[in-house]
């Protein structure tokens, strides 16, 4: 039997690209010179996409493939999947839930602990001299015991907060609803109320067009100029302009993020300002849960061509 052919949207390392090749026939797209002409010739015999979670598949991809059936996403979020083109299709879509969740609340917590204490500017110091120069490294916040708010308390908010109570934080957080499993956390539905009571505001909702901008200037500002933001979800979900208004300003007192708007080519104006952590998009960046994350892609893929259930279905 012939292999089926799969639209490669972005980069694999080695140990999930030799196997996805064993299986299917990967045409790669993001190498094409020409990508319309590569989606011509190579669309109308596409049966699933293989894909990663910021990069998506979108309306045109999806429509110049008229034989697909499956996409598969090497990440949590499918918000750049255009779900309403496959709900209309009948395609399938697949994510890599639950095997990065771990890894994502890990570098959410590494990051507020390295912005908060200044480890970045203090290895500067070691570096550059000014500690035999100078002296003391100038004095940083605490974090231990102080106010924590987590907006989206889905699988990864639940692992940031749990992380967060180790340090004996004060916990609240914002959802739909308040969770059965979170009792001994506060439930602040409004996330300007939340974000009012909170040192600390990590992100950790699953991005769609309903949170598009949830953090906005009024959050942004009841956090305030003490207040540290934190992102390990979408850039869409926060008000990008706003943010960056509102950091130069000091109406916030600093920001720790992962996701950018337009990344990896994020705004310059992030570039110089003294009071931000930029991190590369890599919260799920580690050998063992990449090595999973493609294992689940592949293995999605084969259950659907053997016509088996999906094992983490989207759609
Ligand atoms: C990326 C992510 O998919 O899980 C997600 O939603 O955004 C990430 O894990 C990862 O950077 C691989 O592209």
């Amino acid at each position: 039997m012939s292999k089926p052919d799969i639209l490669q949207m972005g980069p694999y390392p080695d140990w999930d690209q030799v196997p996805l090749e064993q299986s299917f026939h990967m045409h790669r797209y993001f190498e094409a010179a020409d990508e319309a002409g590569f989606l011509a010739d190579v669309g109308p015999k596409v049966r699933g996409i293989a894909t990663r979670g910021e990069l998506g598949a979108n309306a045109s991809i999806i429509a110049a493939c008229p034989n697909l059936e499956v996409i598969s996403v090497y990440g949590v979020g499918f918000d750049a999947v255009d779900l309403a083109a496959c709900r209309a299709r009948g395609i399938r879509v697949t994510n890599t839930p639950d095997v990065l969740t771990n890894d994502v609340a890990d570098l959410g917590v590494a990051m507020m602990l390295v912005q908060s204490r200044g480890m970045i500017g203090a290895e500067t110091w070691v570096k550059d001299g000014s500690w035999a120069a100078k002296g003391l490294y100038p004095l940083k916040r605490r974090v231990w015991g102080r106010r924590a708010g987590v907006l989206g308390l889905g699988r990864i908010g639940f692992e940031v907060a749990k992380r967060l109570a180790g340090f004996d934080m004060e916990i609240a957080y914002s959802d739909v609803s308040a969770k059965d499993f979170a009792k001994d956390w506060e439930f602040i539905a409004d996330p300007v109320a939340l974000a009012q009571r909170s040192d600390f505001l990590f992100v950790t909702l699953a991005a769609s067009t309903a949170t598009r901008h949830i953090v906005g200037a009024k959050v942004i500002e009841a956090l305030g100029p003490e207040g540290m933001l934190i992102n390990i979800s979408r850039a869409s979900n926060i008000d990008e302009e706003a943010l960056l208004e509102a950091l130069e300003t000091g109406k916030l007192g600093s920001a720790a993020l992962d996701v950018f708007e337009g990344e990896p080519n994020l705004n310059p104006r992030f570039l110089t300002l003294p009071n931000v952590l930029l991190q590369p998009h890599h919260a799920s960046g580690t050998l063992e849960t990449r090595q999973a994350m493609g294992k689940l892609v592949r293995d999605n893929l084969t259950a659907h061509f053997a016509g088996e259930a999906l094992l983490t279905p989207v759609l």
